[in-house]
């Protein structure tokens, strides 16, 4: 399976690692926050050393609770870390929910678009048909400000599934490639503890029924340091790195293509170590005799 990516084709014969770089002074893990320039820059560009193949840049906080930040903000934030990365040897992927602020991004040369909205906004899709770039298609019920409030669902898998599969139909019906779209349950994103573990037991039913009739879309999980983690440890932020570590693997092997996280070379580590002993899960490109 390859994914169009802008400048670059990504083969996802193995798992892929999207490390995160937040230009904000509130996202959730205080480690991953990075609002000077030089500091953003310099993550990147370590988060590359370590092993990352895809970066993901974001502006704006989702975690539950956040206020939206204005799209000026935003692209005040974004502007001069895209700037001072243009020609980055790996995809370069803006998380924004904003046409926009997608639409200055293309412009600024970025591979990727990560929507936590999935191409809700009304413009969103006009924007990024005729581009190059892969897009990121999450899900999300209601609001970053309100979604954890009283998450409710009948049934988790199809209503999440059904939801990815129209937004799915409306980027392909817009013109946008298959082999541009990659999809995201969104885990944490108005989903209680069971839900989420409801998705990721079952992302390769997910994956199948959200693109019916086309070819099945790679999945994106993000569950690093998520609360997911802490109900399932009782450990606060800075201590889930372990059950973080557990939680990518795990959804590898129920079917992640790409995993978005904080930790990139621990993760790294993680599948390395366990693609050498489960050689049907091949992450090293050519394993060691
Ligand atoms: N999670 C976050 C942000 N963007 N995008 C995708 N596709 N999938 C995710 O699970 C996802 C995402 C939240 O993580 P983070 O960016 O570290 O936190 P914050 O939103 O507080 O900046």
């Amino acid at each position: 399976m390859h994914l169009r990516c802008g400048r670059f084709d990504l083969c996802l014969d193995r798992p892929r690692i999207m490390g995160v770089l937040n230009l904000t002074p509130d996202s959730f893990h205080a480690a991953s926050r990075h609002a000077r320039v030089d500091t953003a820059v310099a993550h990147a560009r370590l988060l590359i050393d370590e092993g990352a193949d895809l970066i993901d840049i974001g502006a704006e906080s989702t975690r539950p609770g956040a206020e939206p930040v204005a799209a000026e903000e935003e692209w005040r934030r974004l502007a001069p870390v895209l700037e001072a990365l243009r020609g980055l040897p790996v995809p370069l992927s803006v998380d924004t929910r904003r046409a926009v602020t997608m639409r200055r991004a293309l412009d600024a040369g970025v591979d990727m678009i990560n929507d936590v909205g999935g191409f809700a906004d009304p413009d969103a899709v006009a924007v990024v048909a005729a581009s190059p770039v892969a897009l990121c298609v999450m899900h999300m019920a209601g609001e970053p400000a309100t979604m954890q409030h009283a998450p409710r669902y009948r049934d988790v898998v199809d209503e999440v599934a059904r939801w990815l599969g129209a937004r799915v139909r409306e980027l392909l019906a817009a013109g946008v490639g298959a082999d541009r779209l990659v999809l995201d349950p969104g885990i944490g994103f108005g989903k209680h503890r069971d839900h989420n573990l409801a998705l990721l037991r079952d992302l390769r039913g997910l994956a199948r029924r959200a693109a019916p009739g086309s070819r099945e879309l790679p999945m994106l999980v993000g569950l690093s340091r998520k609360s997911l983690i802490g109900d399932l440890t009782g450990r606060a932020i800075e201590q889930r790195l372990a059950g973080s570590l557990a939680g990518a693997l795990a959804a590898v092997a129920r079917g992640a293509a790409i995993l978005r996280v904080h930790d990139v070379a621990a993760t790294r580590d993680a599948l390395t170590v366990w693609s050498a002993i489960a050689p049907d899960h091949p992450f090293v490109e050519s394993a060691p005799a």
